[in-house]
């Protein structure tokens, strides 16, 4: 993990520039697919959502919540990333609910940089790296 600082622009630019989104999104998605039959299964998907730390972080106040409370989420957000309900995620739902995430992200942070604490890997991870290397080209 790491501390970066990133704004809203940061991530907004990661999501349209649809060639490193879409690279980063296949990459990760044939990383999950650990069966390689192209769809992800909610055990497959467990390992992307407990990275969104979404429980944990939430109203900034890092707990760690009973497994039941955990089960519960991970499925909602599993049935979130799942559209058409059949059980597995495809790398089209896979990549509409990540860019949907990294935009409510985005929303959150709004326009003045925030520190946050980016896991090895994450997208905003990504999105952070993405902006120092066009910073460097120019
Ligand atoms: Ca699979
Ligand atoms: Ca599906």
């Amino acid at each position: 993990m790491s501390v970066e600082v990133l704004d809203a622009s940061t991530i907004h630019n990661f999501v349209e520039d649809e060639e490193a989104f879409n690279v980063s999104v296949a990459d990760r998605f044939a990383r999950l697919d650990t069966d390689h039959n192209g769809l992800l299964s909610f055990s497959e998907m467990l390992k992307e959502l407990q990275t969104l730390r979404v429980v944990e972080t939430h109203f900034g106040i890092d707990v760690k919540p009973d497994p039941a409370e955990l089960a519960y989420v991970y499925n909602s957000l599993f049935v979130q990333f799942d559209h058409d309900s059949n059980g597995t995620v495809d790398l089209e739902e896979f990549k509409e609910e990540t860019k949907r995430m990294m935009l409510a992200v985005a929303n959150g942070v709004g326009f003045l940089p925030v520190q946050m604490v980016l896991e090895e890997d994450s997208f905003l991870k990504k999105a952070v790296e993405r902006e120092y290397s066009t910073r460097v080209a120019l």
